[in-house]
This record gives C-alpha cells, structure tokens and sequence, in this order.
C-alpha cells in the first residue's frame, strides 16, 4: 500500500477503512450511528476457505446513559450466526471492543469466500437499539500479520 500518501501512524486498519469512505462519498466515514449507538469499523480478515468460521471484530459506542446488549446477529452469506459471549453488553456511556482476546461475532457455514477489500451486510440486534445494518470490511490477511506474509520472490 506503499502508493497511498500519509496514512497516519501504524493504524494499517484505516486503510480499507479509508477507501470505503471514498466509495461511499467523502462526507461518510466507515461507522454507523443509530440512536444512542455507534457501531464503528466493523471488519473481518478474508478467508479462501468456506469451511472456516469468521469472526466479525468492531467497536460499538453507546451514548446513552442506560446499557444495552448485542442479542444477536444474522448475515445472509452464513448459515450461523453466534456471539461468542452470549449476548455482549455494552456499558451505558462506554464502548465495548470486539476483537480477537474478547467478545466476538462468528460466523459459520459461510456460503462464499471473502476476497481482500470485499465487503458484506451484517445486522445487529440490540435489546434496547433494535435492529443495526452495518458493512463488515473484509480486511487482507497479508496487511494484518506481514510476519506471516510467505517472502516474496520478485520485487514491485
Ligand atoms: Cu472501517
């Protein structure tokens, strides 16, 4: 990603994130607020195998001062949605995290592999926010853990 200018230290996520605000128009950056929530950078790592489940990681704001709970979720490109916790509360005026040593959305059954860059509909349902449609960003696996990354035989 070397010909993308001045992404701001370290923080390789913005990047996806970044172009999908430019797809999406200028004025839009990758979050979703809905009511008192906000449910930001919601993202996955892309996967060539459909057998594998798929955890779905994002933060989610609440600005309401009482709490709410993930109930569940549903995607059309997974025959099973589950939390990993149950419901997953989110704290009134706090955020809870969605990441890989927490709390998790994960998918199974996936009925199509999930290209680099690509993006699905995801919806949420919150005990007090009721349903939220959000876009998961299909991050690329390479970017995430270069120490991974097989060494490349030709320069570019
Ligand atoms: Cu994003």
């Amino acid at each position: 990603m070397s010909w993308f200018p001045n992404i701001s230290g370290g923080r390789l996520l913005a990047i996806p994130a970044l172009l999908f605000a430019l797809n999406a128009g200028p004025a839009q950056a990758h979050s979703h607020k809905v009511k008192h929530l906000e449910i930001v950078h919601p993202w996955c790592v892309e996967t060539q195998d459909t057998a594998k489940p798929v955890a779905v990681y994002m933060t989610i704001r609440n600005r309401a001062g009482r709490p709410d709970r993930l109930l569940r979720a549903t995607t059309s490109i997974a025959a099973k949605t589950e939390l990993s916790a149950g419901a997953i509360a989110v704290p009134g005026r706090g955020e809870v995290d969605l990441k890989r040593d927490g709390p998790q959305i994960r998918l199974s059954g996936m009925k199509k592999q999930l290209p680099a860059y690509d993006s699905f509909p995801l919806t949420l349902v919150f005990e007090h926010a009721g349903k939220v449609l959000v876009d998961v960003m299909v991050e690329d696996a390479a970017i995430l853990e270069p120490a991974r990354k097989q060494p490349q035989s030709e320069g570019h």
